[in-house]
């Protein structure tokens, strides 16, 4: 979906624009007519600004190599800036299902402010805060139902408009009941005459709450911290181990050592061998959890240890029980954190599974690879919100050390809403 705003002297000419940069097929969503202001307002007259909007898939014709413009400069709004929650309007509209027009209509007054910088909704734990949103709509609703008092329906535009938001989240593959969720959110926050901008506004903050703050590894001062990467076969985590071995070491000046108990293929201790080498950092080969233990009290100065784990299908349960029992039976007393790495171009069905059995492994967070190899990064969100689990780093190509990076949630957003 590509949505930009057009402006004219006339609404004529506003419209004219749009179809110049959009086609014939552009959809007007809305028209604005924008009055003059300032002391020589009498002087001046009206323009207009039309928003319409263009369903991607229409602007590939045969023959087209290159993608259509994105909608990334219309998202490039309030949303872009401080995330702000906004109060409770006075007007409020409680629909019954989603994308649906609504029928009542009612004065509610309002809270105390309730302007939540973005700051401080990241410090705070995610879930209290969407829990304390969602509670306090409820309350509304019930406020609502019980004076039983007419609603305004929604306008046409306003229904396209969350009808294309929603069809871009499903392009890129958020599955459609967690897509539902946030529609059903968006349309108890709405209410009719929205400027179109809010509600792209009311998707964005939605989606970067369920995504939460990504977590980075963290050190303290307990040394050793041992950090474990589980996951299937080939979804790149001994690349990433490099990959975060290399910052740890050469950007934190961190003292690190390196530990595969991937026994199962000669050449992945190899592999690993070699990036030990290139980093000049200690490697050890473990054959079982009592030499992973030996390994940590001879690290024992170290402030961190990487362990990489042999990947394993979902069905190997004597490969999967000895991974359990590697992370299970380190020292009470060390500190560790598991990594689950899961590839961002596995399909969504297969990844709750794997997410599924590597639950019964340990807690693990989330780092995904391979976005490089990937339109569509639903999934993420999709997991994120399947496991309950934090998200962490992505990984965007083979490239040691730089293709990693903590994730972005509002740039990772953005594109979810179509942006580039
Ligand atoms: N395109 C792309 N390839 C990646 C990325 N990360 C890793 N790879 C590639 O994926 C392949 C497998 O990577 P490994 O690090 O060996 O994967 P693994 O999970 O350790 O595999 P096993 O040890 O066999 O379980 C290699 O060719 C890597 O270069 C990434 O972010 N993007
Ligand atoms: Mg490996």
């Amino acid at each position: 979906m590509i949505i930009n705003k057009f402006q004219g002297k006339t609404e004529e000419e506003a419209k004219k624009k749009a179809k110049e940069k959009l086609g014939e097929n552009c959809v007007v969503m809305n028209v604005r007519e924008i009055k003059p202001k300032g002391m020589f307002k009498g002087f001046k007259s009206s323009t207009y600004e039309v928003t319409a909007a263009l369903e991607e898939k229409e602007d590939y014709g045969y023959g087209s190599i290159s993608k259509p413009k994105k909608i990334s400069d219309s998202i490039n709004l309030t949303a872009d800036e401080d995330i702000v929650i906004p109060p409770p309007e006075k007007e409020f509209v409680i629909p019954k299902t989603p994308i649906r027009p609504v029928t009542r209509k009612q004065e509610i007054p309002q809270e105390p402010a309730a302007n939540l910088k973005k700051a401080n909704i990241i410090e705070q734990n995610e879930d209290e805060v969407l829990q304390s949103i969602e509670k306090r709509l409820d309350n509304l609703t019930n406020l609502l139902d019980e004076k039983n008092i007419p609603v305004n329906p929604l306008s046409q535009e306003e229904l396209n408009y969350i009808r294309l938001i929603y069809s871009t989240l499903l392009d890129n593959e958020v599955n459609e009941k967690y897509a539902n969720q946030v529609v059903e959110e968006i349309e108890k926050t709405i209410r009719p005459g929205n400027n179109l901008d809010m509600i792209l506004s009311n998707f964005y903050q939605k989606l970067v709450l369920r995504f939460g703050r990504p977590q980075a590894i963290s050190l303290n001062e307990h040394k050793p911290k041992v950090v474990f990467f589980i996951g299937p076969t080939g979804v790149g985590k001994t690349t990433t181990i490099a990959k975060i071995s290399s910052k740890f070491k050469l950007d934190a000046h961190k003292d690190i050592a390196l530990v595969t108990a991937d026994t199962y293929r000669i050449a992945a201790t190899e592999q690993l061998n070699v990036y030990a080498e290139i980093l000049e950092v200690p490697l050890k080969v473990v054959y079982s959890s009592e030499e992973l233990n030996e390994a940590i009290a001879e690290f024992a100065d170290k402030d961190v240890i990487f362990v990489d784990t042999a990947g394993f299908s979902h069905k190997n349960e004597e490969q999967r029980n000895s991974v359990k029992k590697l992370i299970a039976e380190i020292p009470a007393e060390i500190e560790k954190e598991v990594f689950l790495v899961l590839s961002a171009t596995t399909k969504y069905k297969d990844l709750c599974n794997i997410a599924d059995i590597y639950k019964d492994i340990a807690n693990y967070k989330l780092i995904f690879t391979k976005l490089d190899e990937t339109d569509t990064y639903g999934n993420l969100l999709n997991i994120r919100l399947y496991t309950k689990t934090e998200l962490s780093y992505i990984t965007t190509g083979q490239n040691v050390p730089n293709d990693i990076e903590l994730l972005d949630t509002q740039k990772i957003v953005k594109q979810l809403l179509g942006g580039n």
